[in-house]
């Protein structure tokens, strides 16, 4: 497979590389390493990357404007999205050949060429073997430090049972490499005093049940007393994960005309419940969409049933 995609990425003069809507480190670093990655071993080429921003992780590479002409007979390559609508820019379609490089459970099979390795951490890992399988290609110091931070935001600074030996063994070439990791900490898990406050707040109001099932609902009028957008509060997904006897939990956010649920669990499979509430995911980190309070009920009611 990576034969296949390094022979595509030899034959296209222009590249461009896509990634998911409401980029996370993994879709950024993935998307960026790349980038980075074919430009340090083919300078001839021309790679862009495309999407939309979110200005908190700005700090970690910024997207490129292009034409729609740019797209006529270009390679374009989709990291980390499972299924086409959560493509950012739908343009993605637009060129000669389309690569998926992903590691979600295969919900829409879609690209001239599929590399979809669900054992992998993150795609940033997968685009890190590459370099490991590849000795004779160079990895900038810039590449290693957005394919490290894709690795460590997906495996939640390897906390997650998906960082595995070869997550280790990868990341260990990367961290040979001299960019800061101190730096890079300090970006990603800084907090601003508004959204420690809510912090305070889900500790505080977090509902925990006998089964195991743990739940915050995060509604427009808790948003605003905070002053925390729905985007940032989703950062809070984790706040309360280290309770004893929680198995499955889920983080509402809601947003001007639905909700968003975010769903973590220690055990129990629950991508297959995201996806009845119009998401998806991994098996223990997913996302779902609910559209009133009452049917996030029916959501926790579906999990429950499943502890
Ligand atoms: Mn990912």
């Amino acid at each position: 497979m990576i034969e296949d995609i390094l022979a595509c990425i030899k034959e296209y003069e222009t590249i461009i590389i896509h990634r998911h809507i409401r980029p996370d480190p993994d879709a950024l670093g993935s998307q960026g390493g790349l980038q980075l990655f074919i430009k340090d071993n083919f300078p001839e080429k021309k790679v862009f990357v495309v999407g939309e921003e979110v200005p908190s992780l700005m700090f970690l590479n910024r997207m490129d404007i292009i034409d729609d002409s740019i797209y006529q007979n270009a390679l374009v390559i989709v990291c980390d999205t499972a299924n086409q609508d959560r493509v950012s820019d739908n343009r993605y379609h637009l060129g000669q050949k389309l690569i998926k490089i992903d590691h979600h459970p295969v919900v829409d099979q879609y690209g001239d060429i599929q590399w979809v390795d669900t054992t992998a951490s993150s795609v940033s890992e997968m685009i890190a073997s590459i370099y490991l399988k590849k000795p004779e290609l160079t990895l900038s110091v810039e590449a290693a430090r957005l394919l490290y931070a894709g690795i460590i935001g997906d495996t939640g600074r390897f906390l997650f049972p998906n960082a595995t030996p070869e997550t280790f063994h990868i990341v260990s070439q990367l961290v040979a490499k001299p960019f800061s990791r101190q730096n890079l900490y300090e970006s990603l898990y800084k907090s601003s005093l508004a959204l420690m406050h809510l912090k305070g707040y889900v500790l505080q109001h977090f509902d925990l049940n006998d089964s195991g099932l743990g739940s915050i609902r995060l509604t427009r009028e808790v948003l605003d007393s905070f002053q925390v957008n729905s985007q940032e509060a989703s950062q809070l997904v984790s706040a309360f994960s280290d309770v004893e006897n929680l198995k499955v939990w889920v983080v509402f956010v809601q947003e001007d005309d639905q909700i968003r649920a975010r769903l973590r669990s220690k055990g129990p499979k629950i991508n297959t419940i995201a996806e009845k509430y119009h998401g998806g995911g991994h098996p223990l980190a997913s996302g779902a969409t609910v559209y009133s309070w009452k049917e996030a009920d029916s959501l926790m009611q579906d999990l429950n049933k499943l502890l």
